[in-house]
């Protein structure tokens, strides 16, 4: 079997008006939906970033990928390998919030593309689920997380009316955030995206959802955006009501003081991106807990060594989200699936996402009692649906948007907006 066709379709899809730490999220978010033929007549699909220096490394790679055997993986990096070291180092601008975007991340990320692609090929080809590569499903039901942000009723800017989410600034419309969203889709676990607001104001956010929700285990994200000081003190204020708490303050030595001064789980997306970062994290006990993601991991391969490398260093696991669609969230899903010490529920944004703005048949992905379930069908087990995937690239075409920029997004709210880190 050899690939015969590879297609990168950039598409655009409408995402709220979210707060986080750098600004806020623009009226459409970017992604690309990998295709991989073969002479055989199999097709496998992919999803991952849609920013232009990301396109343009997985336009450049997916010429070189005809011919190759798709189970023919370690082929597959050496040819992104080569891809990259031939081209100009990316701008990695606003690639803090996603880190796949990164220009040290261009071989994992545009690896992690085709690999998925490739293995839902190779699942395909042998009938199984893509799990079954992996190793086997360890769980059927995938556990994800309910994922609140602060927001805005509506866009600045807005093409289109307002979402139906409306405004999220205050204790209650948080807590309202979240029993909505555990209504429709179960979760279990609450998790709060901070580092946009008053930090004061923000824990006690966390405080109502804890009288709101006393039994679901909580987690506060500021995106590194709180000060050594200020992550401290907000630590006194939350005792002991979070599950982790995530990258309060930046880097790995301030974390590691972060830890060492309140004993609380510290978990991460920004500080332990890769294994290098692995390793000196370790060395220095920054962190407790490594949130995955296997689109700049370097795939579903690569994501369960780091999986196996935390247990053997005593780590927990769990799961980081951007802005995606569904090929993405049946990707995690089946990974995670695979990931014995899975030890907390994963992130996902996919709730946030509009009912007819998926690429796959069928619709939006069943979200029940907080789980995604993997099932018999072969591969990531979902179809292309080809007049969204069109609706979707024409979205691109027309949104004007090639590179996510929360910062300019803020700046047209707020025109003196600075990009300076941590903030609070
Ligand atoms: O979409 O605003 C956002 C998030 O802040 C996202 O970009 C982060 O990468 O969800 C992510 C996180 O957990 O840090
Ligand atoms: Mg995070």
């Amino acid at each position: 079997m050899k690939i015969s066709r590879v297609t990168v379709t950039p598409i655009a899809f409408k995402d709220g008006p979210l707060l986080n730490a750098s600004g806020i999220h623009e009226p459409y978010a970017l992604r690309s939906i990998i295709q991989v033929e073969t002479d055989n007549g199999y097709l496998g699909l992919g999803e991952s970033y849609g920013d232009a220096p990301a396109l343009a490394i997985l336009e450049k790679v997916k010429g070189e990928l005809i011919g190759l055997d798709p189970f023919n993986l370690n082929g597959l990096r050496a040819i992104v390998r080569r891809v990259v070291a031939g081209m100009a180092p990316a701008s990695s601008s606003g690639a803090e919030l996603a880190p796949g975007s990164h220009a040290s991340k261009a071989v994992s990320n545009a690896y992690s593309a085709f690999e998925v692609a490739c293995l839902d090929v190779q699942a395909r080809y042998l009938k199984v689920p893509l799990v079954d590569l992996l190793g086997g499903a360890v769980r059927k039901e995938v556990p994800f997380s309910a994922y609140l942000f602060f927001k805005y009723a509506q866009h600045i800017d807005s093409p289109y009316a307002p979402d139906t989410w409306g405004e999220a600034l205050s204790e209650q419309q948080i807590v309202a955030q979240a029993r909505r969203m555990i209504e429709e889709n179960g979760f279990d676990s609450i998790k709060l995206k901070a580092g946009a607001l008053d930090p004061e104001h923000e824990v006690a956010c966390i405080k109502a959802l804890k009288k709101a929700f006393p039994k679901a285990p909580l987690r506060i994200d500021p995106n590194g955006n709180w000060s050594l000081e200020t992550a401290i003190r907000m630590a006194e204020l939350l005792g002991d009501d979070l599950q982790y708490y995530e990258d309060p303050t930046p880097g790995l030595e301030g974390m590691a003081e972060l830890h060492k001064r309140t004993g609380l789980p510290l978990a991460t997306n920004m500080v332990v991106t890769d294994f290098d970062e692995l390793r000196r994290s370790v060395a220095l006990n920054s962190v407790q807990i490594v949130l995955a993601d296997h689109h700049y991991w370097g795939g579903l391969r690569d994501t369960q060594q780091l999986a196996r490398m935390c247990d053997v260093f005593g780590l927990g696991v769990s799961m980081h989200s951007n802005s995606h669609l569904g090929i993405s969230l049946m990707a995690m899903s089946h990974v995670a699936a695979a990931v014995e010490n899975l030890s907390y529920a994963c992130d996902t944004h996919y709730p946030w996402q509009e009912a007819d703005e998926e690429v796959i048949k069928g619709g939006k992905l069943p979200i029940r009692n907080g789980c995604v379930r993997i099932t018999d069908a072969p591969g990531l087990g979902v179809d292309l649906d080809y007049d969204q995937l069109a609706k979707l690239h024409e979205l691109y075409l027309s949104c004007g948007i090639r590179q996510r920029d929360d910062v300019g997004q803020m700046r047209k709210y707020k025109p003196d907006w600075k990009t300076v880190k941590p903030r609070f």
